[in-house]
């Protein structure tokens, strides 16, 4: 019996230092040491042993299990060893990789342009106002003094949608609707951007769809100095503090006097190049005093109150600051295009 152990604790050795993976290992303890493992097998025999014989038995038995277990904690500890050096050799990060490049968004150049002419009026003392982009005849013309059959007004550069309403040719209506909101109180002074619609055929100059930046400013003592100092601080935000401004007559049916504005060439200082065609000057925006109509039809009394107003189109400042050749830019969404302004 002493020697089937002895034969046994050899076989388990051999078969122990064998093994190479953790899961054999366990396998083999439960085999080798397990209840009905050929060990539990031996000494069931012993029962029928002499006493003496029993006692010796019973010490050789366990000595053998504890060698075997032993062994197997021995090997079970080297296996670990092997897996945790073998993850190691595998999972290795070099460090002096480049890392991938992470692409962040960026402001679209209108939106850019948008936020930097809020964030100039928010300073004076603007608020940002906003409204529908389909819009009624009324707010979008008749209050704006271009009565039913004005030329301005022509069927060919609106969408119309019904006899009555029409996607809006400009953000005038908003600042129409916040007029007749006041109830004739003011001072009022407001931003309005947002898109706006005319039949145009699109080419690298036009498009049917674009962006414009209203302002207007009701108060008791409004005059064309108000209107020409603030327009100085806008042309001198969006194109350097050394700009200068004038301004020549023009018309709109919403201001009179109406004026045009034009800005230092910023590229030649004057000295005259392509972008300002020889002049030294820039048009960047039509303004004007509001119409005494304009303000009657709102509810404001002419007579008590003045304003001047001011309309941006946001693509051109665009493409005049950051030289940008093609109004379809905007629109197309070609991410190499929009990537550039950062
Ligand atoms: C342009 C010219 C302009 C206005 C817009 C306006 C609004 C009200 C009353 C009077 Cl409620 N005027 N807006 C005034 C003058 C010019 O826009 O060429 N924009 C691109």
């Amino acid at each position: 019996m002493l020697d089937r152990l002895k034969e046994l604790q050899a076989e388990a050795v051999a078969e122990i230092s064998k093994t190479m993976d953790l899961k054999q290992l366990n396998d083999l303890r439960v085999k080798y040491l397990g209840k009905k493992g050929p060990i539990q097998e031996v000494m069931k025999n012993m029962k029928d042993m002499a006493r003496e014989g029993r006692k010796a038995a019973g010490q050789i038995s366990n000595e053998v299990k504890s060698a075997i277990s032993d062994q197997i904690e021995a090997k079970k500890v080297e296996l670990e060893a092997l897996a945790i050096a073998e993850q190691l050799a595998n999972e290795t990060l070099d460090v002096t990789l480049p890392g991938r490049q992470q692409f962040i968004g960026v402001s679209h150049p209108l939106q850019a342009v948008t936020n930097e002419l809020e964030e100039l009026f928010i300073t004076m003392g603007y608020t940002i106002e906003e409204g529908p982009e389909v819009e009624w005849d009324h707010y979008n013309f008749e209050l704006l003094n271009l009565p039913k059959g004005h030329p301005a007004r022509d069927m060919q550069d609106s969408f119309y949608i019904t006899e009555e309403s029409l996607l809006r040719t400009h953000t005038s209506p908003v600042q129409v609707r916040v007029l007749e909101a006041a109830k004739g109180q003011g001072p009022i002074k407001i931003i309005c951007p947002g898109k706006v619609y005319r039949r145009d055929d699109d080419d690298a100059t036009h498009s049917h769809q674009f962006s414009q930046i209203e302002g207007l400013v009701i108060g008791a003592d409004i005059t064309m100095a108000d209107l020409k100092g603030t327009l100085l601080e806008l042309a001198r935000k969006m194109f350097g503090e050394d700009r200068e401004i004038r301004l020549r007559p023009s018309f709109f049916p919403f201001t009179e006097p109406s004026v045009e504005v034009d800005v230092t060439c910023s590229k030649c200082s004057g000295s005259g190049c392509n972008i300002c065609k020889g002049t030294g000057w820039i048009e960047i925006l039509g303004a004007g005093m509001v119409h005494p109509n304009v303000l009657e039809m709102s509810g404001f009394d002419p007579k008590a109150y003045q304003g001047f107003a001011f309309g941006i189109g946001a693509e051109r400042i665009a493409m005049l600051k950051y030289g940008i050749e093609d109004i379809r830019n905007f629109y197309t969404n070609d991410l190499r295009f929009i990537h550039q302004f950062k």
